[in-house]
């Protein structure tokens, strides 16, 4: 079972980006995915959606999943492995939860190994100028642990912006993939799913 963590701040596109991806995730990687959302939020998914492809919900309850519900969370996937046992886990924590404490959660996980770990970020095009001033060090953060950056509403921004935040985003993330992505019309959403699935 291999794990992929969507981690970004509140609103910054998750939950849109998985209903947006997880379907071709599954086709081209032929995988069996569980998904496991923190919280749906405003944007009225349940379970019919996922199940049109034959994936499975598990959600928690509101806060925050690798600290107040850290042995909570891996309950959740102890289960989810024990009852699907599915090929990839997909994780969106909440908005607040940074994907180092999940990173470091999982290392109390003591179920039956998991292949990879991935944690792809997801940065807010549209909300970039106020996240650097407002929320610095946890982006910075975030960026470090990144396997993949998506600058995400890529549809609301145009060129310069998207080329501003790679420049401030490469120290940080080294060599691995940058990029932008929109879940409104569907820019990259295939070459996210192939970044992904290849690595
Ligand atoms: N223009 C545009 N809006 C988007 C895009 N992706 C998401 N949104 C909008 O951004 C808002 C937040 O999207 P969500 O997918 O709920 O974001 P989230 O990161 O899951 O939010 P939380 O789970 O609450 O942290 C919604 O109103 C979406 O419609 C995008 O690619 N382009
Ligand atoms: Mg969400």
């Amino acid at each position: 079972m291999d794990m992929v963590i969507i981690a970004g701040f509140l609103g910054s596109g998750k939950t849109t980006l998985i209903l947006n991806s997880i379907g071709r995730i599954s086709e081209r990687a032929g995988k069996r995915i569980a998904i496991i959302v923190n919280d749906f939020g405003n944007i009225g998914i349940d379970g019919k959606v996922m199940e049109k492809y034959g994936l499975k919900v598990q959600e928690l309850p509101r806060g925050c999943i690798c600290c107040t519900l850290g042995p909570n969370f891996l309950e959740t996937v102890r289960m989810i492995h024990d009852k699907m046992n599915p090929d990839l886990i997909v994780v969106e924590p909440s908005g607040i939860a940074d994907p180092d404490s999940i990173l470091a959660t999982m290392e109390h996980y003591r179920g039956p190994p998991l292949g990879s770990i991935k944690t792809v970020v997801v940065l807010d095009a549209v909300r970039f100028p106020i996240l650097i001033q407002a929320m610095k060090n946890p982006l910075h953060l975030q960026l470090r642990v990144a396997d993949i950056l998506l600058l995400t509403k890529s549809d609301e921004v145009d060129e310069t912006r998207l080329r501003m935040m790679e420049e401030y985003a490469r120290p940080f993330v080294g060599d691995k993939p940058i990029i932008p992505v929109s879940s409104v019309n569907g820019t990259n959403v295939d070459k996210f799913v192939e970044t992904l699935v290849g690595q």
